[in-house]
């Protein structure tokens, strides 16, 4: 390729990415994740810009029949309470060992207010149910039915500031992951209780877990604790795995 075609191209990406966040992402198109460099974590800026400049954010991913909900193995981690573990968390077998009745969801950051939700106030919200296939990273999918509140109600009750461009998550066994706001008021995107018609079985996130149905499995944090709605990108890279990687 020539060169000012290079630069033609170029100039393209960066218009494109430019529209975008003045159109959606008002104050974030500074802040993209960062890939300090890194040859291997360039593909994050990439993906996401190429995703979030060619698909509109709110297409819905795939949604299933009762009839194709499979068996579905839990992963990572799946008891915080069990104490022979390295991700052992006291605090979490508390709240098991009282079947969760005073677990709460800090909802915490760049929110006008900031607070704690208890399950029931989650179940008060308007709930949702989907039917759809989780994909590994590690190369296995399975189908199964979720059913919560969309993160989106959560967020609008707490109301967000307008300087807000991400949404971390942290869990009780230390996982921690961040979605920008797209994926954060994605209709899809749920803080789910439920699964396949019953409570959230500890193995798969009890009592509550998120849901982000665009992305590979791991974006779906598990044991939630903590919500934190950001105006920095927080950058917990060293798991070798990109940021952003849209299915
Ligand atoms: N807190 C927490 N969340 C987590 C994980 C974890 O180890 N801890 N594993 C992630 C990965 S890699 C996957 S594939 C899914 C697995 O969910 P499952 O155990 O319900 O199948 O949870 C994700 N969320
Ligand atoms: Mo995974």
């Amino acid at each position: 390729m020539k060169k000012n075609q290079l630069i033609t191209r170029r100039t393209a990406i960066i218009t494109g990415l430019t529209s975008l966040g003045g159109l959606l992402l008002p104050g974030c198109s500074k802040k993209l994740p960062p890939t300090y460099g890194n040859i291997l974590r360039m593909g994050d800026a990439l993906t996401y810009v190429a995703q979030r400049t060619l698909l509109p954010g709110q297409s819905l991913a795939m949604e299933y029949q009762h009839s194709d909900i499979s068996s579905f193995p839990a992963t990572g981690t799946t008891n915080p309470a069990d104490n022979t573990k390295p991700y052992f968390s006291k605090a979490y077998g508390n709240l098991h060992t009282g079947d969760f009745s005073n677990w709460h969801l800090s909802v915490e950051g760049r929110v006008a207010k900031p607070g704690l939700y208890s399950l029931a106030d989650l179940q008060r919200f308007p709930p949702r149910t989907q039917i759809t296939r989780h994909t590994c990273e590690e190369g296995w999918s399975a189908i199964g039915e979720w059913t919560g509140v969309p993160l989106a109600l959560v967020l609008n009750s707490a109301g967000i500031l307008p300087s807000a461009c991400y949404v971390n998550f942290y869990a009780y066994d230390g996982a921690m992951e961040s979605i920008d706001m797209l994926d954060a008021f994605h209709p899809q995107t749920m803080l789910a209780y439920g699964m396949n018609g019953r409570s959230l079985p500890v193995p798969h996130g009890a009592p509550v877990r998120l849901r982000v149905e665009t992305q590979i499995g791991y974006k779906s944090v598990k044991y939630l604790q903590r919500i934190v709605v950001t105006d920095e990108f927080v950058d917990t890279g060293d798991t070798g795995w990109a940021w952003y990687t849209g299915i």
